[in-house]
C-alpha cells in the first residue's frame, strides 16, 4: 500500500511546501487579514457540533491547498480506508486498529479477520449498561448488603487517563450521590489518599487493564484487595461483590480472584490510549449513566463519519493535522498548547498528551527507516484563564513559536452571573492578541516612554485555532476526542510512522521488573548496571535500612 509512496521529503507536495514556506514565513497575520477581510468567516469548518476557526494561522488558501495535496500524495485516503476496513495497520504488533468500531451503531459492520465485531461490542455495552443500572439503582450491593456509593478505577496510562478525563469533563452529568476516584500511580500515596475516607462496605473497585499484568495496576489491585478484606473482616467471598475487571485477559482476571462473570471484555484491536469507548469506560458509564454514555459514543461516531467522508479541505481532523505539520516541520515549532476555556476539561490536555505523544513520538518510519524530519510535537496546556496568569507570557513575547488550540463553549453548564461572558471575552482577546500583537507605534500612541516601548511591543503573528461548541455535552466531548484521535492518525499517515504501538512504554514495564528484586532482596545483590544505577540502588538500599 505504501510501496509507491515516496519518502516524505522527496514527495512533490513536500517540495512545493518547502518553496512556499520561503515566502510564507515572512507573512504576518495582520497583512493576511488586511488583504482578505472575510478570511475570518471563510477559513472555518464545522462538523459533529464543533466549529473550527483556523483563520488565525499563518496560511493562505494556497497553503491549505498544498497541504491537502501532500495529504493526498501521502496516501491518506487509503490509510483511512484501511483503518475502517480493519486492516492490520498496527504493523509492529500485527493488529487491526478499530476504536471506531467501539462507537459504531448496532447495524454497522466492522470486520476483524473476516468477523463482524460490532455485535460483540454491543453485547459488552449492554452488559455494562445492565451492571451500571444495578449499581446506580442500589440493586447491586456490597458484601454486607450496603449500597455501593464509591467507585475506584484502578488502571494506568490508557486504562486511566480516558476515564479520569471523561469523569472530570462530564461531572455535570454524573450521579452526585456517588464518589468516583482514580488510582494509577504505583506510589502508595495515590491509593492511600483515594481510599482514606471511604467505607470498604460501600466501595467497588474496577481493575482496568488490557493485559492484566501491568505492575502498577496489579500492585494497586492487590493493595485494594487487602484494604477491602481487612475492612470487611477477611471473608474472601467479599471480593466478588467489590471487584470487577475490565480486560482482554480472562485467565489473569480469574487468577486474581475476580469472577469472570464480572469481567467486561475488550479486544486486542483496541489500543490503550484509544480505549475510552470500550469497557475501559465502565467508570464513566457508572458516573453518567448508560444513556449519556451512548450519547458520548454517538458524538465520537459523528466525528468518525465526518473524518471518513468529508473532503480533506473541509475535514476538521485533517485540517488540524495539516496545520500541525506546517508548524512542526516547516516553522520548527516544538510544541502545541491546548487551552480549554472550560474548567471541566482540566484533564483534557493530560489526556491528549498520551494520545498525541505516545502515538507520534516515533523516529523511524513504518519500514524502519530513520526519519529526516520532525514528528510528534510536545502537547501541553492548562485550562484558561489560569494559564494567562502564568505561561502565556512566553507564548506572547517569548522567542518560540507555540501554536495554540483554544477550546470554548457558547453556554456555561453552571451559569453564574457574568462569569461566562468574562471567560469568553478572554478566549477571544487572547487569540486576537496572539495574532495581531501590538506594534511599537500603537505602544507609543499610548504614551509609553521610548525606553519602555520594546518591552511593551507584541510581535503578534502567533497562530491559533479556535474550536467552539454550543455546550459541553457527552456528544460534544466524544466529537472533540475523536477530532484529536483522527488528527493524530492523519499526521502519522503523512509522517509514515506507526501511530499505534508504544515500545517506549513496553521498555519501562520490563526494566522496572528487573530492578524490583534488587531493591527487595535481603542480601546485597550483585549489581550489573552502569555505575550510576548501581550506586543509586545501593544508596536507596541504605536509606531504607536494607
Ligand atoms: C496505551 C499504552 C499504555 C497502556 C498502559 C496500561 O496506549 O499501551 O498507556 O494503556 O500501559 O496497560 P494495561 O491496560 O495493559 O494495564
Amino acid at each position: 500500500m505504501t510501496a509507491t509512496i515516496l519518502p516524505l521529503t522527496q514527495r512533490k507536495g513536500w517540495k512545493a511546501l518547502v518553496t512556499h514556506h520561503r515566502t510564507a514565513r515572512k507573512w504576518h497575520l495582520r497583512t493576511l487579514f488586511a488583504k482578505r477581510p472575510k478570511r475570518g468567516e471563510r477559513m472555518t469548518a464545522e462538523a459533529a457540533g464543533l466549529f473550527l476557526d483556523y483563520s488565525k494561522n499563518r496560511v493562505t488558501g494556497r497553503t491549505v491547498k498544498l497541504l491537502v495535496e501532500l495529504a493526498e500524495e501521502s496516501g491518506l485516503r487509503d490509510r483511512i480506508d484501511a483503518m475502517f476496513r480493519g486492516d492490520k495497520i498496527n504493523l509492529t504488533e500485527d493488529r487491526a486498529v478499530l476504536h471506531v468500531a467501539l462507537r459504531a451503531p448496532k447495524d454497522a459492520t466492522f470486520l476483524v479477520d473476516g468477523k463482524n465485531v460490532v455485535p460483540e461490542v454491543h453485547a459488552v455495552l449492554d452488559k455494562m449498561a445492565e451492571f451500571a443500572g444495578r449499581v446506580r439503582s442500589g440493586v447491586w450491593t456490597g458484601h454486607t448488603g450496603k449500597r455501593i456509593r464509591n467507585v475506584v478505577n484502578i488502571g494506568i496510562g490508557g486504562s486511566d487517563l480516558g476515564p479520569v478525563m471523561a469523569y472530570e469533563a462530564l461531572r455535570h452529568y454524573s450521579e452526585r450521590g456517588m464518589t468516583f476516584r482514580f488510582v494509577s500511580n504505583v506510589d502508595g500515596i495515590d491509593f492511600v489518599e483515594a481510599t482514606r475516607d471511604l467505607d470498604p462496605a460501600e466501595t467497588l473497585f474496577i481493575v482496568s487493564s488490557k493485559t492484566f499484568t501491568t505492575l502498577e495496576t496489579m500492585t494497586n489491585a492487590e493493595s485494594a484487595r487487602d484494604w477491602l478484606l481487612s475492612g470487611l473482616g477477611g471473608d474472601k467471598q467479599a471480593v466478588a461483590k467489590h471487584f470487577v475487571a475490565v480486560s482482554t485477559n480472562a485467565e489473569k482476571v480469574s487468577e486474581f480472584g475476580i469472577d469472570t462473570a464480572n469481567m467486561f471484555a475488550f479486544w486486542d484491536w483496541v489500543g490503550g490510549r484509544y480505549s475510552m469507548c470500550s469497557a475501559i469506560g465502565l467508570s464513566t458509564m457508572l458516573a453518567i449513566g448508560p444513556d449519556n454514555f451512548r450519547a458520548l459514543l454517538n458524538g465520537f461516531h459523528q466525528m468518525d463519519e465526518h473524518f471518513r467522508t468529508a473532503p480533506f479541505e473541509q475535514n476538521l481532523p485533517v485540517l488540524m493535522a495539516l496545520l500541525g505539520i506546517w508548524y512542526n516541520d516547516f516553522f520548527g515549532a516544538q510544541t502545541t498548547a491546548v487551552l480549554p476555556y472550560e474548567q471541566y476539561l482540566k484533564r483534557f490536555p493530560a489526556y491528549l498528551q498520551q494520545m498525541t505523544m505516545e502515538s507520534s513520538g516515533k523516529s523511524v518510519t513504518l519500514d524502519g527507516m530513520a526519519v529526516d524530519y520532525d514528528t510528534g510535537a510536545v502537547y501541553w496546556g492548562e485550562p484558561g484563564t489560569n494559564g494567562q496568569h502564568s505561561f502565556y507570557q512566553l507564548i506572547h513575547q517569548g522567542t518560540r513559536l507555540i501554536p495554540c488550540d483554544f477550546i470554548a463553549f457558547g453556554q456555561a453548564l453552571a451559569p453564574l452571573g457574568r462569569h461566562h461572558d468574562i471567560l469568553m471575552a478572554n478566549v477571544f482577546a487572547q487569540s486576537e492578541a496572539l495574532a495581531f500583537g501590538l506594534t511599537p507605534e500603537q505602544v507609543k500612541a499610548e504614551g509609553v516612554p521610548d525606553w519602555l516601548v520594546p518591552h511593551r511591543v507584541f510581535e503578534g503573528n502567533r497562530p491559533s485555532n479556535t474550536i467552539l461548541a454550543e455546550r459541553l455535552t457527552p456528544a460534544v466531548l466524544g466529537a472533540l476526542v475523536a477530532l484529536y484521535e483522527h488528527s493524530v492518525f492523519t499526521q502519522g499517515a503523512i509522517w509514515n510512522v506507526g501511530s499505534f504501538d508504544q515500545w517506549g512504554v513496553q521498555l519501562g514495564k520490563v526494566l522496572a521488573q528487573r530492578i524490583v528484586p534488587e531493591l527487595e532482596s535481603k542480601e546485597a545483590p550483585a549489581l550489573t548496571h552502569d555505575s550510576s544505577t548501581n550506586s543509586l540502588i545501593r544508596r536507596y538500599r541504605k536509606m531504607k535500612g536494607a
